[in-house]
């Protein structure tokens, strides 16, 4: 079947169907909304209500945090390796609570890694402050944004039915929260229970540091726990850019040259990052073909805000053969410090937070069992090396069953993704595993222990925990990806002929509430495909690209139940019991079967989440029971289009 933009319908009789189910599920998801929304009980959850606020580090007021020129002051960032260790005396089944957070969004100069870059943090810090709730509890986040670009937070994997608009997807779900002190907040409900993490959806925001943990329990987890273990950790890894992502994305993007003079080619990272610390020493950009802007304005940072990015056709400048490579070789080399108990076992839920590149995890003389995947429980796995591509959780056991000493913490960078060679690029990111009683100065060798051939890399090969079968499809998708010159001659990603520019002023949730036949929104430049009943939909992705792509579906876990080489032409599918997840790597010149129940209402995104492809347009968009007036979004929330 041919993918659909928009809704087209098959036939009378089918549309008589539909209609009565429409009705009856519009009675049903409009009666579980008002008491959802009013009550916060929509889905058979508690109901005596506490509320828990929450105030990480110091809220920071005025603006004298933007440090663009300032001297290279470094803030800690991480502040304490501490607070990634969660309470171990966390009441797993304690009467719904809502949990109120206060974030101040702000843009310091700090060296995560040795190189000052600016850095988003929120409340001063870089991770961000971890959420942490039960199911059932209600989350508000009043964010405040003291950025000089608008933004907007996303909840990655949180289903958010009922709440799309507090998804989080620039100008898909929302509007921006206003720059330079414009505030909005965010409410809902936990229906989710695993590892996840929040992100800024604006631009390549997350990339310079705008991310945290969110971790979320089930009341049965504590006496359910396949594999023992006393207590939390979370560990974000991921690919670090010494550089501020919004150059290197000007640069990506630029018209006709690419950053490396191949269009199309990614920013080759400088190194990695685990928990907000980074041991990279440079900052490098390759030389182009076009004579830098910034550079003839005689520092790169200043233009920025400029609008020089683009020369038309047949306006080359001229070429220069410098390249960007600023090091700080007598920097500290900081390590992020996991100060744990022996004989304890940990359960480490590990994030890769990066924009490019997959991550592999491991920790020396420790091996892991993987009990968990983007929060979904699967069989146990013992590994010692664990891939995670980008936006994936993975929640690995470990028990500290070694000697007491120091033991490394590795987070590699797979270089599979790298288009071109940084010669300054630090793969091997460390942090230091430090057993209760061992000397706080104590590093482990300096040796790299060798690695066990052991490895799980295949998002695909794990088994849920518990059969679940996929439903069966009502409805095929075809989609086919690919990188390609524009009719502007620029050199961008695309669904099927759909290259995704953020719409400006609106959202696109915001343009179906507006038009009369919802069915009927239509973007010419955007892929959107809009669902009347509940469908299940097999999302066949085919790509034709030479890169991997790590695809994140929201608000829905997908099941995944085929895939395979080349393009699909039939292939049988699996439905017995597939794997689960929200966002998993589709392998070059493969594909991909997806199979999910769109009863969720609103616009979701499908996008790649390596940052510069998304920017390069690799975002569809999927609105459900798009006929259906049931979403009505809060004044606050479309306030935000009138001030974007
Ligand atoms: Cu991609």
């Amino acid at each position: 079947m041919p993918w659909e933009e928009g809704f087209s319908d098959t036939g009378t009789g089918r549309r008589s169907i539909r209609k009565t189910c429409s009705v009856l599920i519009f009675i049903v998801v409009f009666f579980a909304l008002v008491l959802h929304i009013h009550f916060g009980t929509g889905f058979g959850l508690r109901h005596d209500w506490t509320t828990t606020d929450t105030r990480d580090g110091d809220e920071m007021s005025g603006n004298d945090q933007h440090g663009h020129n300032g001297p290279s002051k470094k803030p800690d960032l991480s502040r304490d390796d501490g607070r990634f260790l969660l309470d171990a005396a966390w009441n797993y089944t304690a009467p719904p609570t809502i949990r109120v957070y206060h974030w101040t969004i702000s843009e310091v100069l700090a060296s995560p890694g040795a190189m000052p870059k600016p850095v988003l943090v929120v409340n001063g810090q870089s991770p961000g402050p971890t959420i942490r709730a039960n199911l059932g509890d209600r989350i508000i986040v009043k964010v405040k944004n003291l950025l000089r670009n608008v933004t907007a937070i996303h909840w990655h994997g949180l289903y958010q039915n009922g709440t799309n608009y507090f998804d989080g997807t620039y100008a898909i779900t929302q509007c921006g929260i206003p720059a330079n002190g414009g505030t909005f907040t965010y409410s809902f409900i936990v229906q989710n229970v695993g590892t996840y993490w929040w992100h800024a959806h604006y631009s390549t925001q997350s990339t310079d540091g705008l991310y945290g943990a969110l971790i979320l329990h089930s009341p049965h987890e504590i006496f359910r726990r396949a594999v023992h273990y006393d207590q939390d950790v979370v560990v974000m890894i991921g690919d670090y850019y010494s550089t501020y992502s919004e150059i290197l994305l000007k640069r990506f993007l630029r018209y006709g040259t690419g950053i490396d003079g191949q269009p199309g080619d990614e920013p080759s990272p400088d190194g990695g990052v685990i928990n907000g610390i980074s041991q990279a020493r440079c900052a490098y950009i390759p030389a182009t073909d076009l004579t830098l802007p910034e550079r003839r304005s005689g520092g790169f940072l200043s233009s920025v805000d400029g609008d020089a990015s683009r020369s038309p056709p047949g306006q080359l400048e001229q070429p220069v053969i410098n390249e960007i490579n600023d090091c700080a070789s007598n920097a500290d080399i900081n390590y992020p410090i996991l100060p744990l108990e022996g004989g304890k076992s940990y359960r480490f839920r590990v994030i890769n937070v990066g924009s490019l590149t997959s991550m592999a995890f491991s920790i020396d003389k420790h091996s892991m069992s993987i009990v968990e995947a983007d929060g979904v429980d699967v069989e146990p796995r013992i590994t010692e090396r664990l891939v995670v591509g980008i936006a994936q959780r993975y929640s690995a056991v470990v028990s500290l069953d070694r000697k007491a000493s120091a033991y490394w913490i590795r987070a590699v960078m797979e270089t599979n993704s790298l288009r071109y060679n940084n010669p300054n690029l630090n793969l091997t990111t460390l942090g230091i595993l430090r057993y209760d009683g061992v000397a706080a100065g104590t590093k482990p060798p300096e040796t790299p222990a060798p690695l066990s051939p052991r490895s799980l890399s295949d998002d695909k090969d794990f088994v849920p925990a518990g059969r679940l079968d996929a439903p069966k499809a009502t409805k095929v998708v075809s989609v086919t990806v690919s990188m390609q010159y524009d009719v502007n001659g620029d050199y961008r990603s695309f669904f099927n002929n759909t290259s995704w520019e953020p719409l400006t002023s609106t959202s696109t949730l915001l343009e179906i509430s507006r038009v009369a036949n919802s069915l009927s929104y239509h973007h010419p430049d955007q892929l959107l495909v809009s669902t009347r009943g509940v469908e299940t939909i097999d999302l066949i992705v085919n790509s034709l690209d030479d890169g991997d792509h790590p695809f994140h579906l929201h608000g829905h876990t997908f099941f995944i139940v085929g895939w395979g080489a080349g393009r699909y032409i039939g292939q049988a599918l699996s439905h017995i019991s597939p794997m689960r997840r929200d966002t998993v790597i589709i392998p070059k010149y493969s594909w991909m079967a997806l199979r999910f129940t769109a009863d969720n209402p609103g616009v979701w995104a499908f996008h790649c989440h390596i940052s510069w492809h998304a920017e390069a347009g690799l975002v569809m968009q999927f609105a459900n029971l798009a006929n259906q007036r049931h979403l009505s979004i809060p004044p606050d929330v479309e306030a935000l289009c009138r001030n974007d």
